[in-house]
């Protein structure tokens, strides 16, 4: 399996290549990662989508604080690559969804977009977050884009744009990799909730996945290549899933 990964690696757009390596860089210098039991045929699968073929290959961990951090790659023939990432806090931690979400073809790549997006009933980050992403020095992108309708979920300090260049592809590069990092250090110092609490983070999540689940251009690359119901539990269970407590 691992000769696979690497090639389906090797052949992606480099943005999403670096991110990628540079994202698994991260969570091992700080987390002790833990394999995540996915589905052993969700590991690797193939589709067909418009006479090209659709790879995709997920890597899952879990660690202390995360039930699950998800990194897809995937490929559909020359035409697209993609690269998505959620990291799902346990629900006894009360931290916001770490997200990355690149999509691009033929040397270019369309969408970047990367948040820590907040899990509060108020939709805000809590200040320790926020303290720390607006100390980041500013940047400034040539082709900003605007969220769907679904985008409520995300903070201000959503990063949503198309690189103009292999320059802006780097600022992008490292201002996720500098959310990755604040969210690493803020996760690893903090602290259970109080069991009270519980159902507030879950109720975070689950809008989260909620909205993220109605994002049709995603649902309509998976149903294209693998049909609607295979695109339904792909995404409801995948992608973004939800995890209740045990009774
Ligand atoms: C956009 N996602 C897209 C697009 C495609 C996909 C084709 C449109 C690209 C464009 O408009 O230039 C496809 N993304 C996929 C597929 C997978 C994937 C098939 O991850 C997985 C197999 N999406 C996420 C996460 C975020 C996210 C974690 O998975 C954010 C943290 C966001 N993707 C996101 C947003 C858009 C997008 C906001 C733009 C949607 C729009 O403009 O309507």
């Amino acid at each position: 399996m691992s000769s696979i990964s690497i090639s389906l690696r090797e052949h992606l757009h480099p943005l999403i290549r670096n991110l990628a390596n540079r994202m698994e860089e991260v969570w091992q210098r700080y987390f002790d990662l833990q394999p995540y039991p996915l589905p052993p045929e969700m590991g690797y699968v193939e589709g067909r989508l418009e006479g090209e073929k659709l790879t995709i290959e997920n890597r899952c961990y879990q660690t202390r604080q995360f039930r699950k951090l998800h990194l897809e790659l995937a490929k559909v023939g020359k035409s697209l690559d993609i690269l998505h990432c959620v990291m799902f806090p346990r629900i006894e931690y009360n931290l916001p969804m770490f997200g990355t979400d690149l999509v691009g073809g033929r040397g270019q790549i369309s969408a970047a977009i990367a948040d820590l997006s907040p899990v509060s009933p108020d939709l805000t980050l809590p200040s320790i977050y926020r303290q720390q992403l607006q100390a980041l020095p500013k940047v400034s992108f040539s082709q900003p884009r605007s969220l769907p309708d679904w985008g409520d979920i995300f903070s201000e300090f959503c990063l949503f744009i198309r690189p103009a260049t292999e320059e802006e592809e780097t600022v992008f590069l490292e201002r996720v990799i500098a959310y990755l990092e604040i969210h690493c250090t803020t996760a690893l110092q903090s602290n259970p909730v109080p069991t009270e609490e519980i159902s507030q983070v879950l109720a975070g999540q689950r809008y989260y996945c909620t909205k993220q689940r109605q994002n049709d251009k995603t649902r309509r690359v998976l149903e294209k290549a693998f049909g609607l119901e295979w695109a339904e539990h792909y995404m409801t269970n995948i992608l973004f899933d939800i995890v209740e407590p045990a009774a």
